[in-house]
């Protein structure tokens, strides 16, 4: 493999000077951590952040059950309940999870049309979004199994059961992303809107969207995004917007049918992070499957899973660049715009040890953590290096302390604890004064977009408890 052709560049973007207030004790900010999650609590779910999104996200959901974990097991398993609670009758865990008692967030049950009866799989309560997000629950699970050993029997015997429970739904979730987002057996799962990667306005969707045409019979909306976080350069754009909701029409007019969604929504990505985190979680549901005598059938599957979705990861790595590639399946092309994603086999292994070393090397170094700008050495979102890097917009630069917290559990996971430890100090520098935002500007390190994010506070919660 030939050494990256990333330049280094100072980064773009950069617009006002930030001082950044003291940080807090590790027991204030622990103690800080807890409160946002108590106050974010609906109950039986916990909304992803108190204003921008009052409903429950479903990768948002699984790093919250982590997170309370360490406050509470039962809480935890709550959590994923109220979530496996909303799956669809094919398997498929929706994306948002809507709280009866909240409104203020755009686009609603409504606009989805979900739960009007004319959507088969979708359950008719609660009514939930038609898309999916990325498969982070089993992880979830095993810290829920793993904080409840450190805990008493009641807690033990509660994560026995809850994982009885869960296996069925898990595995079943597992097998619609192999079967209906991998028709072909690729290997990698195919995102059919941006809200699927998690990672929205990600530059790496630029191509894509740029090819999706927003039909003149597109309903009229209004945004209340831009009403909570009055800074729009935050936020994606308008004409980023029409695009998610045009893609939504679409797939409301096949009434969320997944074979017909795959071929004919004008969005259609195999997305090389979502694989990565789909083969780590077959691997880790085995295990679990495994400890607790779950049916071996189940466990193989999820082994070829495992072994298929890691294959396909380290098939998409650019030659040039070392990185991973998404590919789009509208045109066949690969997308290979440097963001985080690109170090997708960090997270689920399959490169050969010399590529693994050199995409160590290229995560650690001046393009990517290791850039003299940032003021913590956790990976932006985008590489400040990269043309398309902007500090303060959303999925195009800042750093996102729940993806540091990924990359720290997975490193973990790999046996590679020092460098664990580093991102676990960086992560705690970032988040260190107490806001719990939702992700921040990397060359200043101010807080944006939403603050008391529930899933920036459960990571803190997961490092510092
Ligand atoms: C953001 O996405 C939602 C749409 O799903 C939005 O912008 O309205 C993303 O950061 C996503 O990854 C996250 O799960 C969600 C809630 O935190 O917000």
């Amino acid at each position: 493999m030939s050494a990256p052709t990333t330049r280094l560049v100072p980064p773009r973007g950069r617009v006002r000077e930030y001082r950044p207030p003291a940080r807090l004790t590790s027991q204030l900010l622990a103690a800080r951590a807890a409160y946002v999650l108590r106050g974010n609590d609906q109950g039986v779910m916990t909304s992803a952040a108190p204003r921008l999104y009052p409903h429950m996200w479903s990768w948002d959901a699984a790093f919250v059950a982590v997170g309370l974990a360490r406050l509470s097991v039962p809480r935890a398993i709550t959590e994923i309940d109220t979530l496996l609670g909303a799956q669809w009758g094919d398997g498929m865990i929706p994306h948002i999870v809507f709280s009866p008692d909240a409104t203020g967030y755009f686009p609603g049950p409504d606009r989805w049309g979900c739960h009007l009866g004319d959507v088969a799989l979708a359950p008719p309560f609660p009514a939930t979004s038609g898309i999916c997000q990325p498969p982070v629950h089993a992880i979830a699970l095993q810290r829920i199994v793993e904080a409840a050993r450190r805990q008493g029997r009641s807690d033990r015997q509660a994560a026995g059961d809850f994982l009885e429970r869960a296996w069925r739904p898990l595995v079943a979730w597992h097998r619609w992303l192999a079967e209906a987002r991998d028709p072909h057996g690729h290997g990698r799962v195919a995102v059919l809107h941006g809200w699927e990667s998690g990672m929205d306005n990600s530059p790496r969707w630029d191509g894509p969207y740029s090819r999706v045409e927003v039909g003149p019979d597109l309903p009229p909306y209004t945004r209340k995004d831009t009403a909570v976080v009055t800074d729009a350069t935050m936020r994606p754009s308008d004409r980023e917007y029409d695009r998610y909701l045009w893609l939504i029409e679409e797939m409301r007019r096949v009434r969320y049918d997944a074979a017909a969604m795959y071929e004919t929504v004008s969005f259609a990505v195999e997305d090389v992070l979502v694989s990565a985190l789909l083969a780590v979680a077959c691997d880790v549901l085995a295990d679990l499957g495994e400890e607790r005598q779950q049916p071996a059938a189940d466990v193989a599957d999820l082994r070829g899973w495992a072994r298929r979705f890691r294959a396909g990861v380290a098939g998409s790595v650019d030659p040039v660049t070392g990185l991973a590639r998404d590919r789009d399946l509208r045109t066949g092309e690969w997308l290979s715009t440097p963001t985080i994603a690109g170090f997708a086999p960090l997270l689920c292994g399959g490169l050969s040890r010399a590529d693994e070393a050199a995409l160590l090397a290229q995560f650690e170094g001046d393009a990517w953590c290791g850039h003299p700008d940032l003021v913590a050495a956790v990976p932006p979102s985008t590489s400040p290096a990269a043309a398309d890097f902007r500090a303060r917009e959303y999925w195009r630069g800042p750093q996102w302390p729940v993806i540091a917290w990924l990359f720290h559990w997975s490193f973990a996971r790999r046996g590679w604890a020092e460098r664990a430890a580093v991102l676990r100090e960086e992560g705690l520098r970032l988040v260190g004064a107490g806001d719990f935002a939702e992700y921040y500007d990397p060359t200043t390190g101010e807080p944006l977009g939403s603050m008391q994010q529930s899933w920036t506070a459960a990571a803190v919660l997961d490092w510092l408890c």
